[in-house]
């Protein structure tokens, strides 16, 4: 599970700005690297620290980095300079394949040395067996983003459904192009020995073909589209729920008959969210935060106490809610699935769609 203290507010340069909701753009502009407002930092803190205590209290093992403190910290690569430092998701840095933890290139500036907080942590999981991997890091120079990419396209918010078809995302324009090969983890769902994944604002088709000839044939990636204005990261679309059950988010329809073709064939069951409760204050990701959650095994799941239309869509599928206050962590783009990253499970590997 992630740390928040020491977080630092990025610049807004362009790239940015695939991140950052619109009617904030000017806090970023104004309050680049200084540390973000206390009350902010201390909420988020706060509710991690709840999830700590609930996840203990189920019986997880929870291992946390020690904070960094990024504020001033200016950072120079023969490439770009950057400041700042973002948050406490360690889903979007790392992937867990297996016994396998690999870090990933990430693709916007101010992550660049994200993956520092992990160091010391991901060492200690290589001394007691784990395989540690580093994915090729992007140089992060400026041919790596399109500049002439619109603002108003950056600014698409992420499931506004009122989006037209023909321009960004959904008409297969990303601010990221193809010079290097990025990719954020976050933006891979796991289902066994069957990995899903999105092109994304920070994935593209040269890091999923890394990740793919990475792990050889033991996984198969499927390549998935949805119909989302503004993709970062899958884990508010497509949710794995246990075995079985994924759960889809009806913003952002799944656009792959394929993809549909392999749940339905192994009967699985594609549930739609309900929508999650109004966003918190200075909130970075959408609504959809709601179905960032965390599944502990098939009975058990941790959900945010305010989002009732999600509890009860759980108990009426027969699950255990857990219930955590979390939402001031929603401040810095996270649900309770970005912030944590499950190494170590029970249970077998298991191929679902054969
Ligand atoms: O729905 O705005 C949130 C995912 C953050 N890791 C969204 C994406």
């Amino acid at each position: 599970m992630g740390t928040i203290e020491g977080v630092t507010v990025p610049p807004l340069t362009h790239e940015m700005k695939v991140m950052v909701r619109r009617n904030y753009w000017d806090f970023y502009r104004e309050h680049a690297g200084e540390p973000y407002p206390e009350h902010l930092v201390r909420g988020a803190a706060k509710a991690l620290d709840n999830l700590q205590r609930v996840l203990e209290d189920e019986g997880v093992t929870v291992t946390r980095p020690d904070p960094v403190d990024y504020a001033q910290t200016e950072f120079r690569t023969p490439h770009f300079e950057s400041t700042g430092f973002f948050n406490a998701d360690i889903r979007d840095v790392v992937l867990a394949v297996g016994d396998e933890l690999i870090e990933a290139p990430m693709a916007l500036p101010p992550r660049y040395f994200e993956h520092v907080k992990y160091h010391s942590l991901l060492q200690r999981y290589f001394e007691r067996g784990a395989r540690w991997t580093a994915a090729p890091k992007c140089s992060m120079g400026q041919h790596m983003y399109d500049y002439d990419y619109p603002d108003e396209h950056l600014a698409f918010f992420r499931g506004d459904p009122n989006v037209p078809d023909d321009v960004g995302p959904l008409a297969g324009h990303y601010m990221t192009n193809e010079a290097e090969p990025c990719f954020d983890a976050a933006d891979f769902v796991r289902f066994g020995r069957d990995i899903v994944v999105q092109r994304s604002q920070v994935t593209n088709e040269l890091g999923i073909k890394w990740l793919e000839r990475h792990l050889g044939s033991e996984y198969r990636i499927h390549r998935a589209r949805f119909r989302s204005s503004g993709p970062v990261h899958i884990d508010t679309t497509w949710v794995p729920l246990g075995e079985g059950r994924v759960l889809t988010c009806p913003a952002r329809p799944c656009l792959s008959p394929d993809l549909l073709d392999m749940f339905k064939r192994a009967g699985w069951e594609i549930i739609e969210a309900p929508e999650g409760v109004a966003p918190a204050e200075f909130q970075l990701s959408s609504r959809w935060l709601s179905m960032n959650l965390l599944v502990l095994d098939e009975e058990r799941v941790v959900v945010d106490q305010h989002e009732e239309p999600t509890i009860r869509m759980l108990k009426n599928l027969g699950m255990k809610p857990v219930l955590v206050d979390f939402k001031d962590h929603y401040v810095f783009g996270g649900g309770l699935h970005c912030a944590t990253l499950d190494v170590r499970r029970r249970g077998e590997l298991k191929s679902y769609f054969d």
